[in-house]
């Protein structure tokens, strides 16, 4: 099965014989060809190797369509509720730069002491499932095949049926998970010795597939009401959590650091969040870090989510991120949209490019204020860790409410989170093993009492799940009502038949969103806007984001609403697209030719703003692709057009008529084109008509080649202008 870039992934095709489908790769992948390379005119220092096929950024139009792509893997966080769904959403963000999909779970799933089966719909997140997983892993290994390049699937190893699923995700080639005891204890709930007991089995059975682990200490710092006081905690959370995977085997370079600005803008960030970035580096080298963005003070503008991303990347270029996480603005709207992930990702890449090679033209600053901070951040961590070990131990620490606490380390608020010991989901349910316990199975942590003289743990039962694939079970639907197949039904038709329905998270969901600026304060802004929306016919109208312009003068209301139809492409009248020429094709033809161009508003009219547009190097005129421009000013007779064209030897004339008054823009462009006939010059020169009620179609009505309108641009003029000239050289 090979995907079609111009046909959408077909889900019913990856379901289909899942049960015997095997991953191709389970470890995981950093990018390839870091170092240098040169690309359009310039020379990358921090880049990897490109894709095969690709979205490029918005401006990759002025230097070749070049797609530069940094050294360091980008993350996209998908949650939409829907694995179907999701993974459309994976595609679009592999074409635009992501190669690590990172799968958030449902609301809930922690809770669940085992394997849950199927493909239910999720809450903010899918429910994660051998089946949901098999097919996303299935579609993306056709997804590397797209962009050429390896993407790493992700999701998360917690609550009390962790071990269960690190073994799932092992077997089926999920390549990352974050994984870290303590945010079982902290934040689940979970009993304490419970949850580093199954984080031992877990972390043993991540090494043996060489997933890359993600730990949970950013948790503090989106918990903690002053994150920035928990920078030293976070330190320990890190060390604590790495040292233990180290010792159950898993390699420092697979062993990442959750590591997140602690602040954001209006806090004069840059001060508090490089210090701390570099802090960590220097304690935990030879780990990765994974640097997320900061979500703690995030809210629902898109801008200000972007500007703070982009401060966070600045941070990882001079540090040196190795995992690149991007979160989108809808962690404060509640509606992943796809275009808000695609947008987040373009955020890093664009960045990460633009700052490509800062570190040798700027220097990070070791002696005075920065040296100071992080020598005091790496003190206060050390101290922290020595009073754990003080108190009796990490588990005595949590008891006594060290972590979360809001005080700057050694300071304390007494609000920390305190668990105790035989507390929590799962308390007493950890055993220890007999002396006869035997587990014939590989990678298995701790004591087993196997025969001896093996080769392979699993040799007494011909193989474990790990070596011989065979044996794992696969279990389809549970559930009739609640599965992808009856989803993809209801959403049939739009597929079968091509409708089109606007979305932004699942197939058919008809979700819009509309830009409001409304001249109320924001209480009544918030109103209008959604007695606006319905009256637009928007069905379960919602406010998204509202931002004060000023207390009176007005309000910036972002709405969302659902729409009930769809349109079918085939009622659809689509003009035949005009093919501009490249800039270099023009500018080689203009300039080789000397071609000049006699241009002026004609008749009694002032207006000089359209033609100054299109003739105007500054706003992308034709006078910038090389044509000689001769402005004859507003208000020319016609005559006086045709004269200057004839005394000059002009390939080509440009008039601008704007009024329309008893259709006179359409006489004056009948009396061009007579009167270049009857000069002789007609099969000599191009006649163009703009205006903003001048057509295509009018002007050529009237005599002339061509007419352009409203949005017409500098390069539609110039584009037509070599090609009609050319024609006529035929
Ligand atoms: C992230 N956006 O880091 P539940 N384990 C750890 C976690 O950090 C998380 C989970 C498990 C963030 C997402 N992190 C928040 C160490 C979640 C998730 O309980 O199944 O939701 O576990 O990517």
């Amino acid at each position: 099965m090979k995907l079609d870039k111009d046909k959408k992934i077909d889900i019913k095709e990856i379901l289909k014989d899942l049960e015997s489908y095997r991953p191709r790769r389970k470890e995981w992948h950093w990018r390839e060809g870091v170092g240098k390379r040169k690309l359009h005119s310039f020379e990358y220092r921090e880049v990897s190797d490109g894709l095969t096929n690709s979205v490029p950024l918005p401006a990759a139009k002025y230097f070749d369509n070049i797609d530069p792509q940094p050294d360091c893997v980008i993350t996209t966080e998908i949650a939409s509720g829907r694995f179907e769904d999701d993974i459309r959403r994976m595609r679009m963000a592999a074409w635009h730069g992501a190669d690590h999909m990172m799968v958030i779970r449902t609301a809930g799933q922690s809770h669940f002491d085992g394997l849950i089966e199927g493909t239910p719909e999720g809450v903010g997140g899918v429910p994660i499932t051998r089946k949901q997983v098999r097919a996303t892993r299935k579609a993306l290994d056709l997804i590397e095949d797209e962009v050429g390049r390896p993407i790493n699937f992700h999701s998360y190893i917690s609550g009390v049926a962790g071990p269960e699923i690190a073994v799932m995700f092992a077997e089926e080639g999920v390549n990352g998970a974050h994984q870290d005891p303590q945010y079982n204890v902290l934040y689940r709930n979970v009993n304490m010795v419970r949850s580093f007991v199954d984080a031992a089995v877990a972390k043993k059975v991540m090494a043996s597939t060489d997933m890359a682990q993600i730990d949970g200490a950013h948790n503090a710092n989106a918990t903690a009401r002053e994150a920035w006081k928990v920078m030293p905690e976070l330190m320990v959370q890190h060390a604590i959590n790495s040292i233990f995977s180290l010792k159950v085997g898993i390699k420092k370079e697979n062993i990442c650091l959750s590591t997140v600005p602690p602040t954001a803008p209006p806090a004069p960030c840059m001060r508090i969040d490089l210090p701390y970035a570099v802090a960590l580096r220097e304690l935990f080298k030879d780990f990765k870090m994974r640097a997320q963005m900061n979500t703690r003070y995030m809210e629902a503008c898109t801008r200000e989510a972007t500007v703070t991303h982009v401060l966070n990347l600045m941070i990882s270029r001079l540090t040196s991120a190795d995992i690149q996480s991007t979160i989108t603005p809808d962690e404060g709207r509640n509606v992943p949209w796809h275009y808000n992930n695609i947008n987040a990702v373009n955020t890093a890449k664009q960045s990460l490019v633009g700052m490509d090679g800062l570190r040798d033209i700027v220097e990070i600053r070791r002696d005075g204020e920065l040296g100071d901070k992080v020598r005091e951040l790496k003190e206060r961590a050390v101290l922290f860790m020595e009073e754990i070990i003080e108190v009796g131990g990490y588990f005595k620490a949590v008891e006594e409410g060290f972590f979360v606490d809001s005080g700057y380390y050694p300071e304390r608020n007494g609000d920390g989170i305190a668990r105790e010991i035989d507390g929590g989901i799962g308390a007493g349910t950890v055993v220890q093993r007999d002396e006869d316990y035997m587990a014939p199975v590989c990678h298995h942590f701790g004591y087993n009492n196997l025969p001896e003289g093996l080769d392979k743990a699993c040799n007494p039962i011909e193989g474990c799940t790990f070596c011989n694939p065979e044996k794992i079970v696969f279990i389809d639907e549970l559930d009739e009502n609640d599965n992808v197949n009856v989803r993809l039904e209801e959403t049939a038709e739009i597929r079968e038949k091509g409708l089109i329905k606007p979305e932004v998270e699942w197939c058919g969901d008809g979700i819009v969103s509309l830009n409001l600026f409304l001249p109320v304060e924001e209480r009544t802004a918030e109103f209008a806007a959604i007695e606006i929306g319905k009256k637009m016919g928007l069905e379960d109208v919602e406010v998204m984001n509202k931002q004060v312009m000023h207390p009176a003068e007005g309000t910036y209301v972002e709405v969302k609403g659902k729409v009930t139809f769809a349109i079918d492409p085939s009622t659809l009248e689509i003009p035949e697209e005009e093919e501009t020429l490249s800039e270099d094709e023009i500018r080689e033809y203009a300039t080789k030719n000397k071609i000049k161009v006699v241009c002026a508003t004609v008749g009694e009219d002032e207006h000089s703003v359209g033609m100054r547009e299109i003739i105007d190097i500054k706003h992308g005129g034709i006078e910038g692709f090389g044509f000689e421009c001769h402005y004859l000013g507003t208000s020319v007779p016609v005559e006086k057009v045709v004269d200057a064209a004839i005394e000059l030897d002009a390939r080509a004339i440009l008039i601008s008529t704007i009024i329309t008054h008893a259709d006179i823009h359409r006489i004056n462009m009948q009396r061009l084109h007579n009167l270049c006939v009857e000069k002789g010059i007609r099969d000599k020169v191009v006649l163009i008509g703009g205006g903003t009620q001048v057509t295509n179609e009018i002007a050529v009505e009237s005599g002339l080649d061509a007419g352009f309108g409203r949005g017409a641009k500098g390069i539609h003029v110039a584009s037509f202008l070599v090609k009609k000239l050319e024609e006529m050289e035929v």
